[in-house]
């Protein structure tokens, strides 16, 4: 969509040339044939000739960057719809207040941190949103707009306060207790959280942006999303759009470019990314050397996407009109950010001499002009009127995902304190003198003792600028970001219904996956859940013997299948269709999780709960998208994860980097996840009843995480009164007692007490029945979450400390009441999870743990669990050594 250069612009594009006049020749022609007949004519030509090139094997390959200029012409701009005096003024106070709140945090506690250069480059960019681009949700109501989905760069996140206080949203006293969301209550306001965190500010943030690089990828899934619940006719979401301020510094992370292809594959015009190219990151130029715009223009142009460059401010339009010669795009071409962050930070002056004074012709151009004014030729990215102009083009583009990208100034404003200076990212003071300066640059209504005192300044709500502000909120449907919870409770149906054969399995052999995908296979049948449930994975169905889902329900996508597939006429056929239900995300945990996160925000962000079910390699999981994972904690996701095939020697042969040991562990670690790891189909059916029923029923903002295994063996049923404890963390599971001549006998005097979960459970049990038979007394409790029985623990021993009069026994401690002797504990993972609850012990009783700490490697199960010492035989020698 690259509109027409004025032609001096192409004199700057040409390169060495042996024969000038032949091309002349040819672009003359060109040219007149442009004229004559049109833009359409011209890239017919063009592409023929690209045809014959090809043909002919003359080495052509089209190059991906345009001429460093603006993408939208000037006269494709159209009118600007707003009042941009009024505008300016508003943006002026918002950026005053967003520092004043930063440099304030910090006059009064100089660890509390902040951002002021970030927001500064980004204003103009969040303000053009905010006056006429993001919708907030109006309502549920049919034909009511559900809002658009606006993901804020997270260091920026001051001046989203400092709108919301123009707002009426947030108080001065708010503002005053930015980073200090202990101290706000004590005051009567509101701590402001350092980013956006919907966890810490729940009717506020939605998305999660301060790990940089999850924002952006977490943008693309959940504009895909909303295309799922639109192809499945679960709610229309079409005319609500995904916008993303991003970091030129962020696009290097791995998430934010890993999904680009998914994007424009999808034809995502629901996405546009504002990319703020201020040059800039933490430490220095994001690309020193080179240019961080071509660069991204290349990468996203190649992946597919609609690039729109926002550049150069309206004052630079008149310039590259009397560039005649091509001079100043040619020069503009040869600057590296490096250099161009030098000319920001430095006086009009210097621009004069060392920009313009390049050459003649440049020097010519800026002949009328003062240094004040140099100094003050904006960037793109600092234009409303050029701002305006992109977003509307990205908004109307049509079958492509939109990439903006805004070149701006890294502290924009700031002056001498800050402008473009290497240092500016954590620049958190500002001495009178740049105060004064800010207010006079952005012409603030602010006596000198207002501005050094760092004043907050709200115009009169009559006033010109809170009207127009006010006004253009109402009109997108309110004010933004604003989070909500209220959606739909879904009933869960009867856990006999769909999970009988895992209660009541007696005795038959099957694998907890097995026994979870039976019962998916039951709940999607469900008339009134079913069609909610989102099954996820990265390309492991058929590893977890889900293959038969294919065909029941679907894999979605989103072109239906436009192929027979070779297995056509199979059971198991692999069937793709528009309204699939399967999220088959390929070979990407990282797009999984985000995936699982959009599903499992549905009920907030869209008003619609939704149930993700995400299953993967648990290795693949915790550790490897562990950071996705918290902020998906965050930003309150309901939903299973499932980590198959999990635990260090029941995946057998698959070795080190496979093997689980410690998911468990870091699962332990997010608040608001609750980690099982059953033995048992009939355990596991009855932690994901409760899961659901707690999630969509009851509307807690939990996540449950599940382990299952592939290991086949013998499932007994499961008795009523064990359901308790299978949700607490334990239960007694059996007794085992023989007299040494092999018949039952009575209680033996030497006891032990043995503690198992997941796989090992079976080899605990094994090694009760080796002591049995030698007269040890072994009880066996099963523990389905070592994490819930530290929690519990902990939770008495809290209420206990605060002087609590029932305080209450830890669940782990009333289980081992009623047992003997040393307490041994056995799992797949580490010692470091069961040792989680060795506080909760009762006083007396040894506790010993056993583990699988170390790297994984490849054997079968039973060498390697006697390797790591958790099979049968070696807890049984552990409870012989510690009975004697
Ligand atoms: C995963 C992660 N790594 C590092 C950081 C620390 N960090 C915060 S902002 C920032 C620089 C951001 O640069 P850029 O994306 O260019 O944004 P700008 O402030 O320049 O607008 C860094 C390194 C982070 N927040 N997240
Ligand atoms: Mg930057």
């Amino acid at each position: 969509m690259n509109a027409p250069l004025p032609t001096a612009m192409l004199h700057a594009l040409e390169h060495t040339d042996l024969d000038p006049g032949e091309t002349a020749e040819w672009r003359e022609a060109f040219l007149a044939l442009v004229a004559a007949q049109g833009p359409e004519r011209a890239r017919h030509m063009l592409d023929e000739l690209a045809r014959l090139a090809r043909a002919e094997r003359v080495g052509w390959q089209p190059g991906l960057n345009t001429p460093y200029v603006n993408t939208v012409a000037v006269q494709d701009q159209g009118v600007f719809p707003g009042d941009l005096a009024i505008e300016e003024r508003l943006g002026s106070i918002i950026r005053w207040n967003a520092l004043a709140m930063v440099v304030r945090a910090n006059q009064a506690y100089g660890e509390l941190g902040g951002h002021i250069a970030s927001y500064a480059s980004a204003a103009d960019l969040f303000e053009s949103g905010f006056n006429h681009f993001f919708r907030a949700r109006e309502g549920l109501g049919a034909g009511q707009h559900r809002g658009d989905l606006v993901f804020f760069q997270p260091h920026s996140a001051p001046g989203v306060y400092a709108r919301a206080f123009l707002e009426g949203r947030l108080s001065e006293q708010d503002l005053m207790h930015y980073r200090q969301e202990l101290t706000a209550p004590q005051a009567g306001a509101q701590g402001l959280s350092s980013y956006p965190h919907p966890w810490l500010m729940p009717d506020f943030w939605q998305f999660p942006t301060g790990s940089m690089g999850i924002g952006p990828i977490s943008s693309i899934y959940h504009a895909r999303f909303m295309r799922y619940l639109t192809h499945r006719k679960l709610l229309d979401c079409t005319g609500r759009k995904v916008w993303g301020v991003f970091g030129d510094g962020e696009m290097d992370e791995p998430e934010s470019t890993s999904a680009l292809t998914l994007a424009s594959r999808e034809g995502l015009d629901n996405l546009v990314w504002v990319v703020n190219c201020n040059l800039q990151r933490l430490d220095g130029p994001v690309r020193g050397n080179g240019r961080i715009i071509d660069e991204l223009e290349r990468l996203f142009a190649g992946a597919g996407w609609n690039v729109v460059k926002l550049v150069w401010g309206s004052d630079w339009d008149g310039l590259f009109a009397r560039d005649l010669t091509g001079a100043l795009v040619r020069t503009l071409e040869a600057t590296v950010d490096g250099q161009m962050q030098t000319f920001a930070a430095k006086d009009g002056r210097f621009n004069r001499d060392n920009f313009f004074g390049q050459n003649p012709e440049l020097a010519a151009l800026a002949q009328g002009m003062t240094d004040e004014q140099i100094d003050r030729l904006k960037r793109g990215g600092h234009d409303l009127v050029k701002i305006h102009a992109a977003y509307a083009a990205a908004a109307a583009h049509k079958g492509q995902p939109t990439v903006i990208l805004a070149h701006t100034k890294k502290g924009y404003g700031m002056g001498q304190a800050g402008q473009g200076k290497m240092t500016t990212h954590s620049q958190k003071k500002l001495d009178d003198g740049d105060l004064i300066e800010f207010r006079n640059r952005f012409n603030l209504p602010l006596s000198d003792a207002q501005a050094t005192g760092l004043a907050f300044y709200k115009p009169q709500e009559d006033s010109a600028e809170m009207q127009y502000l006010r006004a253009h909120r109402q009109q997108l449907g309110g004010y933004l970001p604003r989070r909500e919870a209220a959606c739909d409770a879904l009933p869960v149906p009867p856990l006999a219904s769909y999970a009988q054969f895992a209660l009541q399995a007696a005795g038959k052999e099957m694998s907890t996956t097995m026994a979870f995908v039976r019962m998916l296979g039951g709940l999607m049948k469900d008339a009134a859940l079913g069609p909610r449930i989102v099954p996820i994975v990265a390309d492991e169905a058929r590893t977890f013997g889900m293959a038969n889902l294919f065909k029941q329900v679907g894999i979605y996508s989103s072109v239906g299948q436009r192929y027979a597939p070779e297995d056509i006429g199979s059971v198991l056929a692999y069937r793709e269709a528009l309204d699939g239900q399967i999220l088959e995300e390929g070979i990407s945990e990282a797009g999984a999780i985000a995936s699982w996160t959009a599903a499992a925000t549905s009920y907030s962000v869209h008003g619609l709960a939704m149930l993700p079910f995400y299953i993967y390699y648990s290795m693949f999981g915790f550790q490897r998208v562990g950071d996705a994972i918290w902020a998906a904690a965050d930003q309150r996701a309901r939903g299973f994860l499932l980590g198959a095939t999990s635990g260090r020697t029941t995946l057998g042969g698959e070795g080190l980097q496979h093997q689980d040991g410690t998911s468990h562990l870091v699962a332990a670690t997010i608040p608001n996840c609750k980690a099982y790891d059953p033995a048992f189909a009939g355990e596991m059916a009855v932690i994901v009843d409760a899961g659901m029923r707690e999630m969509v029923t009851e509307q807690r903002d939990v996540f449950y995480y599940v382990t299952l295994m592939n290991e086949n063996y013998a499932q007994p049923d499961l008795p009523p009164e064990a359901h308790e404890g299978v949700l607490r963390g334990c239960y007694l599971f059996n007794s085992y007692q023989r007299s040494p001549d092999g018949r039952e006998g009575p209680i033996s005097s030497k006891r032990v007490t043995l503690l198992g979960s997941g796989a090992i459970l079976t080899e605990v049990v094994k090694a009760a029945e080796l002591l049995a038979a030698e007269g040890i007394a072994a009880t066996v409790l099963s523990v389905t979450s070592w994490s819930e029985l530290a929690r519990d623990g902990q939770a008495c021993e809290q209420r206990a400390l605060a002087g609590d009069a029932a305080p209450g026994v830890p669940w782990l401690a009333q289980q081992l009441a009623g047992t003997h002797g040393p307490v041994i504990a056995a799992t797949d993972y580490v010692r470091a999870v069961p040792e989680t609850v060795r506080a909760f012990v009762p006083a007396g009783r040894r506790y010993l743990t056993l583990g699988t700490d170390g790297f994984g490697r490849s054997d079968t199960r039973a060498a390697l669990r006697s390797y790591f010492g958790v099979d049968a035989e070696h807890i049984a020698r552990v409870a012989r050594q510690l009975m004697a």
